[in-house]
């Protein structure tokens, strides 16, 4: 009725002040809080108990190493909502339903070690070895690392704003799978443990509208909003939680705001002057930091102190009880209530926004204070005060040691922790490796490219296009191929495509397209296959991200394909590369027009030559500068072998460009030379002058060479260089080869070949 009447008063004329935000206080009311199944005792000593091995775990390793590193804030103000998480909600690998996918704040990690290890995934020793995985008997990565850990880490999260965009690009994918029938949908989450100071990354909020349009109800963000990141405040003139609240709101989603714990209800009922709720609106996040450290006295005073009906309402509450009023992060129940509203959500992302204390429970060594960030161990005396916060059975003289303490396996903690985790279907973080293998289609798929176009020109896009439109139509692999497209289709000579495999789109198509007469018309469908995701290279590359990780996120081989201009790639979304080979994805990226050639009139947008530098720089991508169709040809298929029937993970990056010239048939014999990264076009007997062409410029090679020979009668030897990053890439091995092996006969790289 109230927004009638808004809708009323508006059509009269009438403007509206505008707000996206509620009051600062929490979402779900006590009424509506529906009731905590646990039992807050035993999961409160389990929780103390993993607070208190995260700290130790740092704390020594640090003593140990000055300089090691390692973070105990973090971990410390999220604790709760971790514990609430794994006791009642994240679904692991065995769970029927299939398991969620978990995004864990990376520098939070000391605690999830320190959780395995009470579930006994983790032996003491690993923890005592914590940032030192190469130690003799193994070692923890200081960050998630699926290559470090491959059984346990997923998803590498500390380049931080990344962990946003490819959460939500991994919801929307697992829509993609369900909506062309390759997975059951099955209500599996993506969950998103964030920082507040991290939703300052443009890409952390550059995407949610994604969200709420393709009404992503399987995705959950928790931001930990302690309101400090590492240098201070993340905003002390302001409110963080509500400046979040309006963005997202604003963006369609559902909001939880879990600011203020129980103690505070009946705080609340008594505010009939809505006296409290003004003052929590005044106040900002600097001075509610100041509240943390300063004192009971300090907080009664300031805080308080500002209008007397408040003062009334805590005459009764002592200091020392006022500093103690919980928030809501720190309240099991508050959190459960929160984690369930947004896992029953329907039709719209959920983001719970929760309030914490940074270094919660660390007292002087940090709790709350701005250098709590930095804090890397904790002296004799705040460890006695630490274990005294969380009741750790340890003595004094123990405590000082700060020993590791494991529960016994048949203690009270230890059966109920694993009867929550065998229930949700096993630990998490946990990483599939397994995975269909693929049947790569036959090479006479490829006979077209081999055979050369004879008299007809066209580009190497051009090439491409052509063989990937056949490989979408093989019977084996056809429906896995994923194309990816940041809004360039057209120009690649794409378009047939639309109407061939249709765009995705999770509502379908609902309006007649403008070009509906034409035979090639723009097609959107719910079991579209061409992931077409506007201009918005960090999306495509995050869609790049979740189809070329689908192999151990649903054990299905989906093949991306993702074309863009070449400059927009590795000089616009480098770290998403690198974070797609550290997730281990598989797949084709194409930087297509690159090459300095005939694009050059639209500007330096498409002089792209050192994406090459770039991709030789990245570990696992194989990158390949190629001529000619046939090369294409023989690329794709020693791609697709290595990566989804050998199930390698590495990255194949191919440069794509746009001048039209001839394709010759392919010479015999190149094969591997092709794929090893250069091969002899011509050759004479010691040449005086050796021409290297690559690309697009291997037809001025050519030219160079009839040159040379007309006027100067010089015959130089020609090679077609396909990988410059291979080259030297064997060329580094086989030297490492022959400086350990001095007694054997020196192996020669293909580089220093090049003789005749
Ligand atoms: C892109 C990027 N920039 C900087 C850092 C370094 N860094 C690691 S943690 C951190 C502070 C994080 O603050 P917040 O997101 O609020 O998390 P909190 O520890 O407070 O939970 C920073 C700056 C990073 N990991 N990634
Ligand atoms: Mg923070």
């Amino acid at each position: 009725m109230l927004e009638k009447l808004i809708d009323f008063a508006e059509r009269q004329g009438a403007r509206m002040p505008f707000n996206t935000n509620t009051p600062f206080i929490n979402t779900i009311h006590p009424f509506e809080q529906k009731p905590f199944p646990g039992n807050r005792a035993i999961e409160r000593r389990i929780k103390s108990l993993v607070r208190w091995n995260a700290m130790a775990m740092v704390s020594r390793a640090n003593k140990e190493t000055e300089g090691i590193g390692g973070h105990i804030s973090t971990y410390a103000s999220s604790a709760t909502l971790l514990e609430v998480a794994y006791n009642h909600f994240i679904r692991g690998a065995a769970h029927p339903n299939g398991p969620d996918m978990v995004f864990f704040q990376g520098h939070a990690s000391p605690g999830l070690y320190a959780r395995a290890y009470l579930e006994g995934r983790l032996t003491e020793t690993h923890l005592e070895n914590f940032r030192r995985e190469l130690s003799k008997d193994g070692g923890l990565s200081s960050y998630p690392h699926p290559w470090l850990m491959p059984d346990f880490w997923q998803f590498p999260t500390v380049s931080m704003g990344l962990t946003s965009l490819m959460a939500l690009y991994q919801a929307r994918f697992m829509h993609y799978l369900e909506d062309r029938g390759i997975i059951e949908k099955s209500g599996r989450k993506v969950w998103a443990f964030l920082g507040d100071g991290e939703m300052d990354e443009p890409e952390s909020l550059g995407s949610i509208t994604l969200a709420s349009r393709e009404k992503l109800d399987n995705i959950i963000f928790v931001v930990n909003c302690n309101l400090q990141r590492l240098d201070g405040p993340v905003r002390g003139n302001g409110k963080i939680i509500q400046e979040l609240e309006g963005a997202f709101r604003g963006a369609g989603w559902n909001v939880i705001k879990v600011i203020w714990g129980s103690d505070w209800d009946s705080l609340f009922e008594k505010d009939a002057t809505g006296a409290l709720a003004k003052r929590l609106e005044e106040v900002v996040d600097g001075e509610l930091l100041k509240y943390v450290v300063a004192g009971g006295s300090y907080l009664r005073e300031h805080f308080f102190g500002k209008y007397p009906e408040l003062l009334n309402m805590v005459k009764d509450i002592s200091d020392k009880e006022l500093l103690r009023l919980r928030l809501g992060g720190h309240d099991p129940e508050k959190v459960y209530a929160a984690y369930t509203e947004a896992v029953e959500y329907k039709g719209k992302p959920t983001v719970v926004l929760a309030r914490t204390i940074k270094g919660y429970g660390l007292g002087e060594a940090g709790e709350g204070r701005n250098i709590t960030h930095q804090q890397k161990k904790l002296n004799e005396k705040e460890l006695l005060s630490f274990r005294d916060r969380f009741n750790i059975p340890l003595t004094d003289s123990e405590a000082t040691t700060a020993p590791f303490y494991k529960p016994a396996d048949n203690s009270e903690e230890t059966v109920y922790l694993r009867a929550r985790r065998k229930e949700l279907g096993g630990p998490l973080p946990f990483r599939n490796q397994k995975s269909e293998k693929l049947k790569i289609p036959d090479r006479s798929l490829f006979n077209e490219a081999f055979a050369g176009y004879g008299d007809r020109e066209l580009s190497t896009t051009m090439a491409f296009v052509r063989q990937l439109t056949k490989l979408t139509k093989d019977k084996d692999i056809g429906k896995y191929i994923v194309p990816i497209i940041p809004d360039e289709a057209r120009t690649f000579g794409m378009e047939a495509l639309f109407r061939q495999l249709g765009i995705y789109s999770h509502s379908g198509q609902l309006y007649e397209p403008v070009d509906s007469e034409q035979f090639l018309y723009y097609k959107e469908a719910v079991d579209g296959q061409i992931l077409e995701e506007g201009i918005n290279e960090a999306g495509a590359m995050s869609s790049f991200i979740a189809a070329g990780t689908a192999y151990s996120n649903y054990g299905v081989n989906m093949i991306p394909f993702y074309i863009y201009y070449s400059m927009f790639g590795f000089q616009r979304v480098w770290d998403l590369i690198w974070a797609a080979g550290d997730m281990r994805t598989r797949g084709f990226l194409l930087g297509a027009t690159a090459g300095r050639t005939t694009l050059n009139g639209e500007g330096l947008q498409h002089q792209d030559g050192h994406s090459h530098l770039a991709a030789a720089a990245t570990p696992n991508i194989k990158a390949y500068d190629l001529a000619y169709a046939y090369e294409i040809a023989i690329i794709l298929r020693e791609g697709m072998k290595e990566m989804f029937h050998y199930q390698k993970d590495v990255v194949y990056y191919i440069t794509l460009e746009n001048e039209n010239y001839k394709h010759p048939e392919m010479p015999s014999g190149v094969e591997k030379d092709i794929i090893k990264g250069m091969y002899k076009i011509h050759s004479t007997k010691n040449p005086v002058i050796r021409l290297l062409g690559s690309g697009p410029l291997m037809g001025e090679t050519l030219a160079a060479a009839k040159l040379l020979k007309q006027d100067w009668n010089i015959e130089p030897g020609v090679w077609n260089v396909t990988s410059f990053s291979e080259l030297r890439r064997e060329a580094e091995e086989s030297e490492r080869w022959n400086l350990i092996h001095p007694r054997q006969e020196a192996e020669k790289a293909a580089l220093g070949k090049i003789v005749e």
